[in-house]
């Protein structure tokens, strides 16, 4: 291969404007660590393979990556990127710079990315959640307890009218929250905008009935003018909430839902991501997509449950959450923990990540032995007993739905 610059730094220290990428990286065979590196480097910012003709010192200079913190036992490096190699206030851009080539370049054999710092310059070009945590607490008038959800189960099958039953039940037994399932857009058997109205309709008697505000966040995923139309549907409808499947619509299309500024919640399922965030070598980390939807403005975005069904330790729940709340330009993220939660799984989650975190359960909830009514009751009164600090089991003794969800689902 022809000599080009290396970008490599013994010792830097990044400036408050660069954007820092955190990676790891398994070079190919024959190819070392510091060369695999200056290709990552090169590839996601100004460069290519070989010493280019078009490109002057000056350039290089000025818009030039560093690598730097490197550590080869551990595989990882960093590096910083001028902000001006990214386009303000565009996802696509950015996943096409740090997310772009390099996964797939002969130099490497796997590269993880694990983290980003984006600077206050580039937050700032976003428009983040518009409600963020406090702005669904405010608009749900729950202060400081986790929020309860359920999807309604079964996730397809179900006409728009059981729909409807389906999400009553769940709200009179104690739900805050119902939301249609990831693969339940607009279908023969449950069409949207039917399923919507009914659905609406029953969440105005359930709020009658209970007292409590009450809402049903519809799946509106679809190509993107149709998402936008469906999102003006359930606003004309008098919705409060949107779902989106974020990988799925894609990042773009849930950039121009965002700037439509409907006055929805927009609630983010992340159906797929583990295609590319799971294998811990390779691939995009969770956290980096987590922050990507918050930049994007999403208020509310699947994180892990860590006792549930889906993959995703403590650690790594924790982490994303941080990255989603911690102090920004852009409001802090609703974390939603879901998949395979029970009752008996209430009291370590909310032991774990504490009361800002919304909880749902499908199965959990659909699937107690006396129904959806008293499945919910049963998530609501776990809920209760963990804020009150006591275990689900003495909470049981007088709690007779959770008794029966501990009977069948046990601890
Ligand atoms: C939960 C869920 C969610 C998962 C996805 C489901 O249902 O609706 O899609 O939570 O995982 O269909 O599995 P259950 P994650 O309560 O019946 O499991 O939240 O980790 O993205
Ligand atoms: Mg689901």
């Amino acid at each position: 291969m022809i000599a080009v610059k290396s970008f490599i730094r013994q010792k830097y220290s990044p400036k408050a404007t660069e954007l820092v990428a955190s990676f790891r990286v398994k070079p190919a065979r024959n190819i070392s660590f510091k060369n695999a590196l200056d290709s990552i480097a090169r590839e996601s910012s100004i460069g290519t393979w070989t010493k280019l003709c078009t490109l002057t010192d000056a350039t290089a200079k000025r818009l030039g990556p560093k690598v730097f913190a490197l550590n080869q036992e551990k595989h990882s490096a960093k590096i910083a990127y001028p902000i001006e190699l990214f386009e303000k206030g565009s996802i696509p851009q950015f996943l096409s710079s740090v997310c772009g080539n390099i996964f797939g370049m002969s130099d490497v054999e796997k590269l993880r990315l694990d983290d980003v710092f984006f600077p206050r310059a580039y937050t700032k070009a976003f428009r983040g959640p518009k409600f963020g945590i406090n702005g669904v607490r405010r608009k749900l008038g729950i202060k400081k307890r986790p929020l309860v959800g359920t999807i309604v189960k079964p996730k397809l099958g179900l006409t728009s009218k059981e729909h409807a039953k389906v999400a009553y039940n769940a709200w009179l037994g104690g739900c805050d929250l119902v939301k249609d399932d990831e693969n339940l857009t607009s279908l023969k058997f449950n069409a949207f905008k039917k399923r919507v109205e009914l659905t609406l309709r029953m969440r105005e008697k359930a709020e009658q009935e209970t007292g409590e505000p009450k809402a049903y966040m519809p799946n509106v995923t679809a190509e993107a003018l149709e998402m936008l139309e469906r999102a003006r549907f359930v606003k004309e409808q008098g919705g409060r909430y949107a779902m989106v499947d974020i990988l799925a619509a894609g990042f773009s299309a849930l950039q121009t839902l965002r700037k439509q500024d409907l006055g929805l919640i927009l609630h983010a399922h992340r159906a797929g991501h583990a295609a590319f965030t799971r294998n811990n070598e390779h691939g995009i980390s969770m956290l980096v997509t987590a922050k990507l939807a918050r930049l994007a403005g999403v208020d509310q975005l699947h994180v892990g449950a860590i006792f549930g069904k889906m993959e995703g330790g403590k650690e790594e729940v924790k982490g994303i959450i941080k990255g989603i709340t911690e102090k920004s330009t852009l409001k802090p993220v609703f974390p939603v923990c879901s998949g395979g939660l029970h009752p008996a799984r209430v009291y370590p989650l909310i032991e774990t990540l504490g009361n800002d975190i919304i909880i749902q359960a499908g199965g959990g909830i659909h699937g107690h032995p006396l129904g959806t009514i008293k499945g919910a009751r049963a998530m609501r009164q776990a809920v209760e007993g963990a804020l009150e600090g006591i275990e689900p089991m003495e909470y049981a003794l007088t709690h007779k739905e959770l008794a029966m969800a501990l009977k069948k689902w046990g601890l």
